[in-house]
């Protein structure tokens, strides 16, 4: 499966470790059991949006099937506005403790495109009262023939802070975006694309990015 990160040495030494312990490696049990993770919040769209909501709503739907597993949230594009959707209040909250421990992850697909003008890179928006911040990872260059794996690390390095502080952000989160529309149509309505994301999760990683095994 593949994995989105950013053309920065950086943050695919980050993702790399963050992956690490995503993986299933034959020491995986010893890994799990010096590095801990634990799930803050998490979506799998079993049974429905899970109270996810987007700026586009009538753009969004439950898909039953075709997730990774089970359902998913899928978009199919009618309007030229940018489709990205929006956590429930389970996502909210002090991200502190999580600053250098923690990341965000989630799966992302394009099923299917026409009049393709441009990609977007994948991308999460964190605000609050102290501050906003988004984090980009790669780039799609085509349709995606499985789901593609973004993890977004809590580095402050790896984000680019639009307004307020790095620190004042975390300290209270009152929202969380992230864009499930990647592509650019030449005519909408006329050109559609249809993408979709699955398995989002805010993840704590106490040992951090660099912590050895
Ligand atoms: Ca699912
Ligand atoms: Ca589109």
């Amino acid at each position: 499966m593949p994995f989105a990160t950013r053309a920065n040495p950086g943050l695919r030494a980050l993702s790399a470790a963050a992956l690490l312990c995503l993986a299933t490696l034959p020491n995986g049990a010893a890994q799990a059991a010096s590095c801990p993770q634990k799930t803050i919040a998490s979506s799998l769209f079993k049974t429905g949006l899970d109270k996810w909501k987007s700026n586009t709503p009538a753009e969004i739907a439950w898909a039953s099937s075709g997730g990774n597993p089970d359902g998913y949230v899928q978009f199919t594009d009618a309007t030229s506005a940018g489709t990205y959707i929006d956590a429930p209040t389970t996502y909210h909250g002090s991200y502190a403790a999580l600053n250098g421990a923690g990341y965000i992850t989630y799966q992302h697909q394009i099923f299917s495109e026409t009049g393709v003008t441009a990609y977007s890179p994948y991308e999460v928006r964190l605000s609050g009262p102290g501050g906003a911040a988004k984090f980009d990872g790669t780039t799609p260059t085509s349709a995606t023939s499985g789901w593609v794996t973004v993890v977004a690390p809590l580095v402050s390095g790896d984000w680019t802070v639009t307004s307020g502080t790095w620190s004042a952000l975390l300290a209270n989160v009152t929202d969380l975006q992230i864009d499930i529309e990647l592509v650019t149509n030449q005519t909408i309505p006329g050109d559609t694309d249809i993408e979709g994301i699955d398995n989002i999760a805010l993840i704590s990683k106490p040992c951090g990015f660099f912590s050895p095994p």
